[in-house]
């Protein structure tokens, strides 16, 4: 395990707060998944439960804020995000939730890729960390089960797109 997970993944976590990682294994190169990771004011390219997503302000780098809308029969309407870092050497994007209307208060995530060892840097393993508050009324066990799914089905998205863009450059 490289150091960078250790050490970008590690989260303080409050005792009304939980915490959570994702990995998914993407067969296209560290930089075609990066291409899409780190475009703050797009997550809707992969980010299937929004609807739009408009930057407040800023001009991509950290502490521009942006508000998305995500789409109806989720427990919320909209988030407003924060980018918290973006490092294109090491690959590492994070944001944070710091209003908007849902049950996801102090929302934090960290997203890190790492080529994957031995495959002549044809494949890339994401690694997706969170914390979050557990909202008034639902268990830890229930947060990580709703925030998990979430994340999955973006990974998994951003996987579909990541072998199709790498597809297109041979
Ligand atoms: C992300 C991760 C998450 C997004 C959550 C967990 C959210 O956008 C959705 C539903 C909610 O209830 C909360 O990387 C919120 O975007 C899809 C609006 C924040």
């Amino acid at each position: 395990v490289p150091d960078s997970v250790a050490l970008y993944h590690t989260h303080p976590v409050e005792p009304n707060q939980c915490c959570s990682a994702v990995i998914q294994r993407i067969t296209a190169s560290v930089s075609t998944v990066w291409s899409v990771v780190r475009r703050f004011d797009n997550p809707q390219a992969y980010k299937h439960f929004v609807k739009s997503c408009h930057v407040i302000v800023g001009d991509g780098d950290v502490g521009t804020l942006r508000e998305v809308r995500v789409i109806s029969g989720l427990p919320a309407a909209s988030s407003t995000e924060r980018l918290e870092i973006l490092d294109d050497e090491r690959h590492i994007i994070s944001f944070s939730v710091v209003g908007g209307d849902h049950r996801l208060a102090n929302y934090r995530s960290v997203t890190t890729l790492h080529p994957e060892p031995n495959s002549g840097s044809a494949a890339t393993i994401v690694v997706e960390s969170y914390v979050v508050d557990v909202p008034p009324g639902n268990t830890r066990e229930e947060t990580c089960v709703f925030v998990d799914t979430i994340v999955k089905c973006n990974l998994q998205s951003l996987s579909q797109i990541a072998q199709n863009l790498n597809g297109r450059k041979c």
